[in-house]
């Protein structure tokens, strides 16, 4: 896979591109990136990047010509490796909603995308002649697009083949997370947890001990099941669940509510 980042801010992504599964991704060369500074495609000697904005007003815009430069050079890196249809991908808090299920679809090993990164109050809209998807990760305010893409990468990277250490990883999370649903309590040592903070001590659910994996796979089948009916039920709307599932779930509701019942 191969992803062009277009932006004015390259530092941050030295650290990003070198560390944890995505500096392994790298380091492995399942993915080469290039980084592109829209400053070295300007013209003026002061190396203008942005300007005021056209009917007035607040803040300032990303000018078009270092901006469709820079697309242009970073579609022909991509040529130069082997990649003929690169999609390039603007990051905007006007865009599509970034999901896992986008993530997968954009996860396979012989795609290019170029990620056009926005700072100040965004691009000149002429430049979105050249741009194929929009994206956001969300509903909240952020500076730039630097953060967001970093967030689209990350989610990409841990999906391609052979990223991942322990390719159960992915499965697991295929069986609970494509299920689209929470993940299940972890623990570890110590056994018994002693702290300052902590008023008594603290032990580990008995059926983690015992060491019977049917039982441990249904008892961390019926806790993310729960989790997910009490901390995110929008997750279980629509969702199919199987006979098992239904079942651990019913028997998760009535131990809440046994619970619940006690405590008033
Ligand atoms: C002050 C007017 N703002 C409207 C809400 C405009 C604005 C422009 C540029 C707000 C944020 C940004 C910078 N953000 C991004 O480039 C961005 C982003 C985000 O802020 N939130 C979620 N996803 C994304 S993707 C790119």
């Amino acid at each position: 896979m191969k992803l062009g980042i277009i932006t004015l801010f390259p530092e941050l992504f030295e650290a990003f591109l070198t560390v944890g599964v995505v500096g392994r991704a790298v380091a492995r060369g399942l993915v080469k990136t290039k980084i592109f500074n829209p400053r070295e495609f300007t013209q003026d000697v002061h190396r203008a990047v942005d300007d005021r904005p056209f009917g007035g007003g607040p803040g300032m815009v990303m000018m078009a010509l270092p901006l469709l430069d820079a697309i242009i050079s970073a579609k022909a890196w991509m040529q130069a490796e082997n990649v003929l249809h690169p999609k390039v991908v603007y990051l905007s808090p006007a865009g599509d909603k970034w999901t896992q299920a986008k993530a997968k679809s954009w996860a396979s090993p012989g795609q290019g995308i170029v990620f056009l990164l926005g700072r100040y109050e965004g691009i000149d809209e002429r430049v979105m002649s050249q741009v194929d998807a929009c994206i956001s990760i969300g509903d909240y305010i952020l500076s730039g697009g630097e953060i967001p893409a970093q967030v689209c990468i990350e989610t990409i990277l841990r999906l391609l083949p052979g990223v991942l250490h322990d390719p159960l990883s992915a499965e697991q999370d295929a069986f609970s997370n494509a299920d689209g649903i929470l993940d299940c309590p972890h623990y570890t040592r110590p056994q018994v947890l002693t702290h300052d903070s902590l008023v008594t001590p603290m032990g580990v659910p008995e059926v983690l001990l015992g060491g019977n994996h049917e039982i441990i796979r249904c008892w961390r089948r019926k806790q993310a099941l729960g989790q997910t009916w009490e901390k995110r039920p929008d997750l279980l709307e629509n969702k199919f669940l199987d006979k098992e599932a239904k079942s651990l779930l019913a028997e998760f509701e009535q131990e809440f509510e046994q619970e619940f019942n006690k405590q008033a």
